[in-house]
């Protein structure tokens, strides 16, 4: 290993001086020591820009600094001085662009001007705004039918930009809305509809001042949400507890000092954030639930039997909810021997659980990746919902349920209509408001939009930010889909990996990003925003555009709304983007909860959208708050092979990324520099297969499809998971997620549990013919792969 590449353990703190080093770092390396500052100053300010890092709220919008070192490296991978112009793109042939990493794409710099494709030099070229426009809206309009384009969008959209986006795409005639919570909390939204009726969950920052126990299910908040930690931390020192449930240790679960802290800072101290830590199985969640459940219930029925004070809010499951009796019968039903199996928990860990969930009066879930990206996902959350409604934790002060989203505005983008699968009432509201009428088929999801583009019924591919090629599963044939494409176009900050994988056609629109004054004909304009807690605020940049080329989201929405519909539609597209007031008018008119928008998104701090589910008015099939009883057994065993351990892998993100935007090569907290190819794996399972920590290995994953899946030359870590598991870092492990292995009703690809087997590396089988592996899964014998200890030259 090179001397900068190197895995030791962390042992201090999240958080604290070593962030406050990396943001300076992260300024430094994108130029702008001094620019960047006062934008920094900005970000979640009053009169600032949304911090375009995650949806986590901020507390009234008007504190005076939120530090938080991601959102920093967020702000300055924006606010980078670094520009890719029409004369890089002449230097680089997209062959050349393609062979460098997905850092050093980004790493480049900001686009500058409108590009198209062109075949003949194999280059991206400058092409005019109306010109674009013009190609796209030809393409547009002689597919031959509507539903042969795909709309993408991805969480970082304004509600403005997302509400012209789907208005559109609808008069232009198709649901194709795929969006990134495809792949993220569709399972939430799904889970909680059915639930409690609202797929939103229903807490405020200010329950979590309430709250006296904090469950943090499968989310790393001191690396995706540093601000979280802020508010578990002032949780813990008024004295809630935290239990946290994840099967790698995380540093930001466990200890935690604020930079904001000054006292804590000077002394070099930090807070315990969870007083327990459940290092469960992955995908153990729902089966440590039912234990938790099953001890609640037990606990519950002694102290009724014996004449004891209710430890079950009965007045509230007597009123407010349904099927109590179904999954009493099913947690009966379940055996704590399978429920430890399952879970890798033991039966008193989790009944120890159980009694510290029955001690709390206001207590609030929180989840994130680790349960949503499952197969059995959904059920997993029904469960946690459950548990919940037992006690009659939600819709009261200090209690809820709190899905914590990702993108900083991919709540929003739901409320504004993005969704593949529309409510009629909203179709119709568009219908009476805008005198069109709307497709009412529903459209692909992420996994539908990659297999019409496999089967060529999508033949245009168009994308609201994000990064398609690499965020999703399937690598390989997600790539051949994308290329299978007749025209792919991208509306981006950067360049990355989606531009270069293209169709026949491709076009690059260069848009402002958040911290950029946007100046239309009715001057400087703000766009709003959904937090992950339903709050709406204003943002508005404060830097001078990246290139005076750049368009606002809005306004690409409706100058190309306006060349593909042209006399179809009476919208007055280029009027509406004029004064963004205008777009905010007509959201108040389709949404209720919007209604007075430009008045109510003007006082400091936003307005929060009602949450009928925190008023306990439920939506629901039943009218009431459903229980809903999900048996532990697995529908989906690990696949077995003759003399070969198989692993379930976990996908995760390092502390020095945004999804597919690689700041860096540092995880930090996990004790990792200058490498991402790294696998973490418990010791004693490295040492029982014969490898060594330090030695490179390839993984497969195993699916039943016959397709074989691999990814080569990962580095072994030793890391504290629970045998049996392992974990590396997304999207470099993407391409091992089969494209039809995905949650149950939620379609998000399983990207938290994969089973895979691991190859000593084999460092010239890159080239090697792929085998076929399905002869194995089906039962043939199969050749014990090689798992010697041989390494690698160093
Ligand atoms: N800096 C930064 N901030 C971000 C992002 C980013 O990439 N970088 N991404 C944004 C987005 S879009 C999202 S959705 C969020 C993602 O935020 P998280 O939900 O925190 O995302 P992940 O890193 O995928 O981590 C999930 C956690 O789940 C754990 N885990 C894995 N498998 C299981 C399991 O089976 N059970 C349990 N209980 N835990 C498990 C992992 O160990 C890890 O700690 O963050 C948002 N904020
Ligand atoms: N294996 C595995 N796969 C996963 C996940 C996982 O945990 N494991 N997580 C999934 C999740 S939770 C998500 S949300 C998806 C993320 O999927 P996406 O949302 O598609 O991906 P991002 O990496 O967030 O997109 C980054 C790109 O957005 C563009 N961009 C940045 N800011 C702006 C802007 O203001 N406007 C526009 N138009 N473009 C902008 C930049 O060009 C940048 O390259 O990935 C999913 N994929
Ligand atoms: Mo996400």
């Amino acid at each position: 290993m090179s001397d900068d590449r190197k895995i030791t353990q962390y042992d201090g703190p999240a958080g604290g001086w070593r962030a406050l080093k990396s943001v300076t770092q992260h300024l430094l390396q994108q130029d702008i020591p001094v620019l960047g500052a006062k934008t920094l100053l900005s970000a979640n300010q009053p009169d600032g820009f949304d911090c375009p890092g995650c949806a986590w709220p901020d507390r009234e919008h008007t504190s005076t600094f939120e530090f938080c070192e991601n959102g920093a490296k967020a702000v300055a991978f924006e606010a980078t001085t670094r520009r890719v112009g029409p004369d890089f793109f002449a230097q680089h042939s997209v062959s050349d662009l393609a062979r460098y990493s997905d850092h050093w794409l980004e790493d480049q710099g900001r686009l500058t001007h409108p590009l198209r494709y062109n075949p003949a030099t194999n280059r991206y070229e400058a092409v005019s705004w109306d010109a674009a426009f013009k190609f796209i809206a030809t393409r547009l309009n002689a597919l031959a039918s509507p539903d042969e384009a795909i709309f993408y969008t991805s969480g970082r959209t304004s509600n403005e930009a997302a509400f012209l986006y789907q208005l559109f795409v609808r008069q232009f005639g198709t649901n194709n809305f795929p969006d990134c919570s495809n792949m993220c909390h569709e399972p939430s939204g799904v889970a909680l509809g059915q639930q409690i009726g609202v797929g939103k969950g229903t807490v405020s920052l200010q329950d979590f001042e309430e709250a006296d126990l904090i469950l943090v299910f499968g989310q790393n908040p001191g690396t995706n949400h540093p601000r979280m930690l802020g508010e578990l931390r002032r949780a813990v020192n008024r004295g809630a507890s935290v239990l946290a449930f994840n099967p790698l240790r995380e540093r930001g679960l466990e200890r935690f000092a604020d930079p904001q802290d000054a006292l804590e800072m000077l002394h070099g101290g930090s807070t315990k954030i969870a007083s327990d830590y459940y290092q469960l199985r992955i995908g153990g969640d729902l089966a440590a639930v039912t234990g938790m459940i099953k001890h609640v219930l037990e606990r519950g029925a002694r102290a009724h039997a014996e004449g004891k004070p209710p430890l079950l809010d009965e007045v509230f499951i007597e009123t407010h909810t349904d099927g109590f009796d179904a999954l009493l019968a099913s947690i009966e039903a379940a055996d704590w021997r399978d429920i430890e199996k399952e879970s890798g928990l033991s039966e008193a860990r989790l009944r120890d659980a159980g009694e510290r969930f029955l001690r709390s009066e206001r207590a609030i879930v929180c989840w994130g990746m680790g349960i949503t990206q499952h197969k059995r996902s959904v059920a997993a959350i029904q469960m946690l919902v459950n548990l919940m409604l037992l006690r009659g934790h939600i819709g009261r002060h200090g209690a809820g349920i709190c899905p914590v989203r990702g993108h900083s505005n991919v709540q929003g983008d739901r409320t504004m209509g993005i969704y593949e699968k529309p409510a009629t009432a909203l179709l119709d509201r568009l219908r009476d408001v805008f005198g069109f009428e709307p497709p009412r088929e529903p459209g692909v999801d992420v996994v539908g939009a990659i297999e019409a583009m496999r089967d060529g019924t999508g033949k245009v591919f168009f994308a609201m930010g994000g990064n398609f090629a690499t965020a999703t599963p399937d690598t390989d044939a997600t790539h051949a889909a994308l290329r299978n494409c007749e025209l792919t176009v991208h509306v981006a900050t950067k360049l990355n990996r989606s531009h270069l994988v293209h169709g026949k056609d491709a076009l690059i629109l260069p848009c402002l990003g958040r911290t950029e004054i946007d100046v239309q004909a009715g001057g400087p304009q703000a766009v709003t925003v959904e937090d992950s807690m339903s709050m709406v605020h204003l943002s508005a940049g404060i830097n001078a555009p990246a290139s005076p080329e750049l368009l606002s989201e809005p306004a690409i929405v409706a100058r190309l709304a306006q060349a593909t519909l042209g006399k179809r539609s009476d919208t007055p597209w280029r009027w509406l983007v004029e004064d963004y007031d205008r777009i905010r008018d007509q959201i108040a008119r389709v949404f209720e909860d919007f209604h007075d928008f430009n008045q109510r998104v003007r006082v400091p701090g936003g307005f929060r959208l009602t949450n009928t589910a925190a008023l306990r008015q439920w939506k629901t099939a039943t009218g009431k708050a459903n229980f809903f009883a999900h048996g532990l057994a697995e529908d989906d065993p690990l696949p077995t092979l003759p003399d070969t351990r198989v692993f379930t892998l976990t996908t995760v993100r390092s502390h020095d990324q945004y999804n597919t935007t690689i700041y860096g090569l540092q995880d930090r907290y996990r004790g990792v520099h200058g490498e991402r190819r790294v696998l973490f794996a418990n010791a004693e399972d490295i040492a029982s297969l014969g490898f060594e920590t330090g030695e490179r290995v390839d993984i497969e994953s195993l699916h039943h499809d016959g397709v074989r899946r691999m990814v080569r030359g990962f580095l072994l870590a030793a890391y504290d998971i629970p045998r049996g598991c392992l974990a590396a870092y997304y999207p470099e492990t993407n391409a091992l997620v089969p494209l039809d292995s995905f949650a149950i009703e939620a379609r998000t690809p399983t990207s938290k549990a994969i089973p895979v087997i691991l190859h000593a590396h084999d460092a010239a089988a890159a080239s090697a013919q792929p085998r076929d592996i399905a002869a194995t899964l089906i039962g043939k014998k199969r050749e014990k792969p090689t798992l010697s200890a041989r390494k690698e030259p160093k």
